[in-house]
């Protein structure tokens, strides 16, 4: 019989021979291999049993736990759809992800089980469950006498794994259709290219509704074999407790700042560790510095997207290069990364221009968007990724890869994408708001911070926090402007176009 291309059959073929070994630390209780392998058996037997179609959709906003990652497992084991979201998403977002993916099955927290129920019912969503953070409710319910032997399903290396939702300069989100072999495939490469071994320790620390901490963080260690330590969030004090059994720790750049800011954390405290991996927003050079001074270790940048996962990545073995501050290194082993003009023709080393991308982890297009996905294709298939970069430039090799900017207009909070013209769209329907402009500005925590400039109706006084406020009802909170101006009128060019350039110098100190 054929390989099983099954993204949990390549994972668990990792998985070391001692099942009983300890495979999630959490500060509760532990988990072993044993455990995932029954728990994702036992979710997959259930989910099973539901008789769903093909390539259905598994819709989960739950809290991060143990749990909730075998719920991911048994999804792709079952040969279903995994389609996470972020907690942060309110009613009116969860309702356009329901209505675009349809799936037939939403998993909530219990505390969203009234609004998350009255949804599913006015988008035919067919089965509602519910997971807490204890791994409580009535989907472990519903599984705890099913089967824990599960015969993992037998899918192609094309089969839909999971869609994750991005957001859209257009300010509506696309689902980016990730196949098995995008995942698996970069996982396979990413275990290699970071030396992961069955000794690694990983603390994870990050949500697992984006890239990083579904997919980069958790396959590294499951495919190794290797141990996580399994906190809800990024919290210091935990984290200042785990570091010195771990050897692995990924973060957004925010992770690293708020570890800095705290004296306790000391080159001691990083006694164990091999490797610190930093991505989805840039890291600036001050915290890649000041983090090698205090540590002794030096900060791997890496850079992907939720449409490609993992694409560039500063060295690990130090035969292969440096770790240069400001760069993401070179392509993966089997990636393609070129950087081009506007005619898509590539630019020689030290120009800055497109990003565009080619290789097996590269998805195939936008969930029910053919349009969309034809115009973020060239023709000869390489993806534009709408960052902005140049390899080499002064002082660095032409091998490595910078991004100085993006063409798309998109503010990264905190390891977070929010693109401006959906919250543009929201504070514009608000009463007295004539238009408004949403920025993002340095943010000393959150790398950017989300600001807004509106430009109230004639003779209307309008209140910030009551703004603010109107604002969280309809939006996820890490999207709502930390700040919000009032302007008389918007600086516009001759083209009409409104000038955020002039807007982020002159509101960039607050
Ligand atoms: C929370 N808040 C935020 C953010 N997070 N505001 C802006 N940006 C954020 N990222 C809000 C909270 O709702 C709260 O507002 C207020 O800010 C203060 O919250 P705080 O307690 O400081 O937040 P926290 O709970 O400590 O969270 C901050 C965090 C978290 C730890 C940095 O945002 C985080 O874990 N970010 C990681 C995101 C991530 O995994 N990105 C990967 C995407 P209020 O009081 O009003 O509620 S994958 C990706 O990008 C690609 C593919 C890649 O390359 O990896
Ligand atoms: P997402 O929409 O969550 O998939 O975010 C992908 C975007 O995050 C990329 O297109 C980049 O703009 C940005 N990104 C990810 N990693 C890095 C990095 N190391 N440096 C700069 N930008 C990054």
């Amino acid at each position: 019989m054929e390989g099983n291309a099954n993204l949990y059959a390549v994972l668990a073929a990792g998985f070391p021979q001692d099942r009983t070994k300890i495979a999630i630390e959490t500060p509760e209780r532990n988990y072993t291999w044993n455990d995932i392998e029954a728990w994702s058996g036992r979710l997959a037997t259930m989910l099973s049993d539901l008789r769903l179609p093909a390539g259905a959709r598994v819709a989960v906003q739950v809290q991060k736990s143990p749990m909730a990652l075998m719920l991911y497992l048994a999804t792709v084991r079952a040969g279903l759809v995994y389609l996470p979201l972020n907690t942060a998403y309110k009613e009116s977002e969860v309702e356009y992800f329901l209505t675009d993916a349809e799936p037939s099955v939403i998993v909530c927290d219990s505390q969203n089980l009234g609004w998350v129920s009255a949804l599913a019912n006015k988008t035919n969503t067919p089965h509602v469950f519910t997971l807490d953070a204890d791994g409580s409710g009535s989907l472990v319910d519903a599984a705890a006498n099913s089967h824990a032997a599960f015969q993992t399903v037998q899918s192609a290396p094309d089969d839909l794994a999971a869609i994750l939702y991005t957001s859209g300069t257009t300010g509506r989100s696309k689902g980016a259709m990730l196949s098995h072999r995008n995942l698996s495939s970069n996982a396979e490469v990413l275990n290699e290219y970071w030396g992961w071994s069955a000794d690694d320790v990983l603390l994870h620390m990050l949500p697992i509704f984006h890239v990083h901490g579904l997919f980069v963080a958790s396959h590294g260690a499951l495919l190794a074999g290797a141990k996580m330590v399994w906190l809800p969030k990024l919290d210091i004090d935990q984290a200042l407790k785990y570091l010195p059994e771990s050897t692995v720790m990924m973060g957004v750049p925010t992770y690293y700042v708020r570890l800095l800011g705290d004296p306790r954390f000391t080159r001691d405290v990083c006694r164990n560790m091999r490797l610190f991996i930093s991505g989805s927003a840039p890291l600036l050079s001050e915290t890649f510095n000041e983090f090698k001074e205090r540590t002794g270790h030096t900060i791997l940048e890496r850079y992907g997207m939720s449409e490609t996962i993992m694409l560039t990545s500063n060295p690990y073995d130090p035969a292969q290069g440096e770790r240069l501050a400001g760069t993401v290194g070179m392509p993966l082993p089997g990636v393609s990364v070129r950087v081009v003009d506007d005619a898509d023709q590539p630019v020689p080393a030290g120009t800055i221009g497109s990003v565009q991308v080619r290789g097996p982890n590269v998805f195939s297009g936008y969930w029910r968007m053919p349009e969309k996905t034809r115009e973020e294709f060239t023709a000869d298939g390489w993806f534009r990724t709408g960052d902005l970069g140049l390899f080499g430039g002064e002082g660095v090799p032409d091998t490595y890869l910078s991004i100085v900017g993006r063409s798309k207009d998109l503010i990264i909070s905190g390891g977070y994408n929010v693109y401006p013209k959906e919250i543009e769209l929201v504070i514009d329907a608000l009463p007295g708001v004539n238009e408004s402009a949403v920025i993002g500005v340095p943010d000393p925590d959150f790398g950017e911070a989300v600001v807004a400039v509106v430009v109230p109706r004639d003779g209307q006084t309008l209140d910030a926090a009551q703004m603010q406020a109107a604002l969280k009802g309809s939006l996820a909170n890490f999207k709502v402007p930390k700040r919000i101006h009032f302007i008389s009128e918007l600086p516009r060019n001759t083209m009409g176009k409104v000038q955020k350039n002039i807007l982020r110098e002159q509101y960039k100190n607050g």
